[in-house]
């Protein structure tokens, strides 16, 4: 259907710290053969999807190289894209990325978007790294993306992906305003992305029962001022010990929620996204062209 493609998320549940990539696999592969049985074009997953999160934990640096990624696909994530291909279903899916230059460890937050055919069509290294760098006693529990991730450096690419235009996010870009905009600047027709979201935030406990708020506001707001759909994939439930937020979601151009999930498990959820619908926004409301006052905003992008 020129225009329209049955969008898929696929929300996991929680992944224990001894989970082998093959089981972890297999269950992705379960939730891709759910999604083409409900003859979806293309489907999200979660952040960091192939182990736990392992940010919770102080490493030390020969464990720590156990939760990365050293090609992309590899024996253990090849049959997710050989059955993709086979399907004819395009994803997108967010891993640890560990590569070699000049001698130098680089490691990044990843996420790359795979067509139909199983090329990898898009790559995006998660710029806004939350948490902390140093071990911090204080915590239940430790959230070390700024130790163990260097921010992105690919910007905010926004790629063609099987007829519609696409850009994605990674757990903490979405609660920026910036990243929405860059990628709804650039055309952007679905912005997608994964999450591994603490429902208790140490250092602001009081806005624990927040936590679902705050990401759907960020999903639909997002969703609704640059006239795209969204799509967030979490990693949900209650994994080594930390409850991690459900409501794994898409979102029309409007800003309304069209799809949600209702556990914290394995879960896919569906709905028809009409790209033409983006044109409602975009052609009114938010008119770029028409609209946009960019001399007044530079403070925004200012150092
Ligand atoms: N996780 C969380 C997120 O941005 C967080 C970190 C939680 C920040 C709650 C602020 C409040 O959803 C990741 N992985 O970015």
């Amino acid at each position: 259907m020129p225009g329209k493609i049955i969008l898929a998320v696929g929300q996991q549940g929680p992944i224990a710290r001894s989970d082998s990539r093959e089981r972890v696999v297999a269950r992705l592969i379960d939730m891709l053969k759910q999604a083409a049985a409900r003859k979806a074009d293309f489907i999200v997953f979660p952040e960091l999807a192939f182990t736990t999160f392992f940010p919770r934990w102080l490493l030390d640096e020969a464990e720590l190289d156990t939760f990365y990624e050293t090609e992309m696909p590899g024996p253990a994530t090849r049959p997710l894209f050989e059955l993709a291909a086979e399907l004819g279903i395009g994803f997108s899916i967010g891993f640890a990325e560990l590569v070699t230059e000049g001698g130098q460890k680089r490691r990044f937050n990843t996420a790359i978007a795979v067509d139909r055919t199983g090329r990898i069509v898009s790559k995006y290294r998660k710029i806004h790294l939350p948490g902390h760098k140093e071990y911090e006693a204080c915590r239940p529990f430790q959230h070390l993306e700024k130790r163990y991730f260097e921010p992105g450096d690919l910007g905010f690419p926004v790629d063609d992906v099987q007829g519609f235009k696409l850009g994605q996010f990674i757990c903490n870009d979405r609660r920026w305003p910036e990243t929405w905009r860059v990628m709804g600047l650039k055309g952007a027709e679905l912005i997608c992305g994964g999450y591994n979201t603490p429902t208790h935030f140490p250092p602001v406990p009081q806005h624990d029962h927040l936590s679902s708020f705050h990401h759907l506001l960020s999903m639909q707001a997002g969703a609704y001022q640059n006239g795209a759909w969204t799509a967030a994939a979490g990693k949900t439930g209650i994994e080594e010990n930390c409850m991690l937020l459900g409501h794994s979601c898409i979102v029309a151009p409007t800003g309304e929620l069209a799809a949600v999930t209702t556990t914290l498990e394995d879960e896919v959820i569906t709905t028809v996204a009409d790209f033409e619908r983006c044109r409602e926004i975009r052609d009114n409301i938010f008119d770029f062209a028409l609209h946009r006052r960019p001399k007044d905003y530079a403070l925004i992008a200012a150092e």
